[in-house]
């Protein structure tokens, strides 16, 4: 397990820096939205990465709906609100909207929340998501494909605090997306140049929330509600994870 994580964070790492920063800075939203986004994806999806950017960008949260390859959870939904398979795909209840085409939720995101226009990386979007494509290429599609669970879905969703460049949280979305297991994505994207780490306003609100919940900042973070779980360091995660919700190949629960 531990050299394998020790790969696995090491292609994480390669990842964040083929995408040459991008998801790691919060420039707050302009406002809040009321209700939580919701957006379905899957982790290894390179289209679903760039609004997965955005989010941290805009310091905005999230549900996130997992839906990997072969998943059995929330593929169906997305074809039965929006009439096709495609992710990304944003539900946002606030303003009655639902959308597929990662460009268009780029715009609808920044158009919606941010008190800017959208800058220019996210103009040269045929860029970035080939960017996008060649930092995956180390992950060997991780992210990508549902592996068999020890149950339905948790009556209550899990709580994940994290940044998209993370190279620590993407192995744990990763777990999460494979397992299909939904939870709230809480940003906590770095406070933008000159802003203190501390102070709510200018950087992450959710980097204050965490240090009030977990008395330090370390991400990734989890809340699990269904056991009373919160856990920091990604390999502990991404074992409780598999052994809470994951199931071996010869159908039992993890041990
Ligand atoms: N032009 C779309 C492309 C989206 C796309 O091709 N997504 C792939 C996943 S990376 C997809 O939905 N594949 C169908 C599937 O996974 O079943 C966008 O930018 O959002």
């Amino acid at each position: 397990m531990d050299i394998l994580h020790t790969l696995n964070i090491a292609s994480s790492m390669t990842a964040t820096v083929f995408r040459g920063g991008a998801g790691i800075a919060t420039h707050p939203a302009g406002a809040q939205p009321e209700m939580l986004l919701e957006l379905y994806d899957f982790e290894g999806c390179p289209h679903c990465r760039l609004v997965r950017e955005v989010l941290t960008e805009l310091d905005l949260d999230a549900r996130i709906y997992p839906c990997p390859k072969g998943g059995k959870l929330f593929r169906a939904k997305v074809l039965e609100l929006g009439g096709k398979t495609q992710f990304p795909f944003l539900v946002d209840a606030n303003t009655r909207t639902q959308m597929y085409e990662a460009a268009d939720i780029i715009r609808y995101l920044y158009s919606t929340y941010a008190a800017r226009q959208r800058p220019w990386y996210w103009r040269i979007i045929e860029i970035q998501r080939l960017l996008s494509i060649i930092a995956g290429l180390p992950r060997l599609g991780s992210g990508s494909r549902a592996r068999p669970r020890s149950a339905g879905p948790p009556a209550h969703p899990l709580e994940l605090y994290s940044f998209e460049a993370n190279p620590f949280a993407r192995p744990v979305r990763d777990v999460l997306c494979v397992l299909e297991l939904p939870y709230i994505l809480r940003s906590t994207g770095c406070p933008a140049w000159g802003a203190s780490a501390t102070d709510p306003a200018p950087g992450s609100r959710n980097r204050a929330r965490l240090q009030a919940r977990a008395g330090e900042i370390s991400i990734p973070y989890l809340i699990d509600p269904n056991t009373s779980t919160q856990m920091k360091e990604s390999a502990d995660i991404i074992r409780y994870l598999l052994r809470t919700y994951g199931q071996t190949e010869n159908g039992q629960t993890k041990k």
